[in-house]
């Protein structure tokens, strides 16, 4: 799908996994990748319902390629900010939910990328930073809207104004990770949600892609609204009506303790 050598796309089945394949460099994000990785996300074949994003190496993401930073006016420097947000945007919003894979630096616009996927699987060696506020920089890839909404502003603050660096463990407790797995087990334990998550209705990945994060910057009043309404989209579809009579008639696992 892509000439890129800095970016693999492969379907494992339903499966759509997407690699940054350019360790050397620690898969630092250059303008090149970003625009690869819109395409993708703009042409995911049909047959995928989840996908897993993955950085090859010790790191999944140095952020930003800092040899990128060259001189840009101010109006250079906002459209590029933006070609950041729209390639993110079409992962976020696009055909299916998204699993990172994380280990080692997952830094600057490594993190905002991260930020941008559904869920996020850290291994043991996964360290989270924002080092822009060390660089004479701001954030630029949608992380001062998307990070805030995963740790909180004050913690976001910290980070960018004292360059704090996350470990795995302080990571997942704070809300940066969902999953924290041993080293060399991110990919693996991505994969296996992936595969979890293409076994949902199609429309409740739906909803809980494109309305829950609607629903949840809106009103409460206008909240409560929507949810209604994608409440009824979803319960009336066939794949709804099957699942419930599995329940009913006992073909369908029950909820159990959790592990
Ligand atoms: C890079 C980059 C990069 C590595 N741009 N080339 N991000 C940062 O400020 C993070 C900068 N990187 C690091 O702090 C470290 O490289 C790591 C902690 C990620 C990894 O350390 P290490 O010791 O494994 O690798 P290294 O020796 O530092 O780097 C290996 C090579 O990758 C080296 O190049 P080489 O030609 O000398 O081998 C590095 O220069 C290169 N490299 N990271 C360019 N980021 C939309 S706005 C987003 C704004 C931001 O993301 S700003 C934060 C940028």
């Amino acid at each position: 799908m892509t000439t890129n050598q800095d970016i693999q796309f492969e379907m494992r089945d339903e499966i759509a996994v997407i690699s940054l394949t350019r360790p050397t460099k620690r898969n630092a994000l250059n303008d090149a990748l970003i625009a690869s990785l819109k395409h993708i996300f703009e042409n995911l074949p049909q047959s995928a319902r989840a996908a897993v994003i993955t950085g090859q190496g010790e790191h999944f993401c140095a952020g930003l390629d800092l040899s990128d930073l060259k001189e840009r006016d101010a109006g250079q420097g906002m459209h590029h900010s933006r070609s950041w947000h729209y390639a993110l945007e079409r992962l976020q919003y696009g055909p299916v939910p998204v699993v990172a894979a994380l280990q080692g630096a997952v830094v600057g616009g490594g993190l905002e990328l991260a930020s941008a996927c559904h869920i996020r699987v850290a291994d043991e060696s996964a360290f989270f930073a924002l080092p822009e506020g060390t660089r004479g920089i701001f954030v630029g890839g949608g992380g001062s809207v998307r990070i805030p909404r995963l740790i909180g502003v004050a913690r976001m603050t910290d980070m960018m104004m004292t360059g704090r660096v996350y470990n795995a463990v302080d990571a997942e407790r704070i809300g940066l990770a969902q999953y924290l797995v041993p080293v060399g087990a991110a990919f693996d334990k991505a994969m296996e949600l992936a595969k979890k998550i293409a076994t949902n209705a199609p429309m409740t990945n739906y909803a809980l892609m494109h309305a829950l994060p609607r629903i949840a910057e809106q009103p409460s009043d206008q909240g409560f609204i929507t949810e209604s309404l994608i409440s009824g989209i979803a319960q009336s579809t066939p794949q709804a009506k099957q699942r419930v009579r599995d329940f009913l008639e006992g073909r369908a696992a029950k909820v159990s303790k959790a592990s």
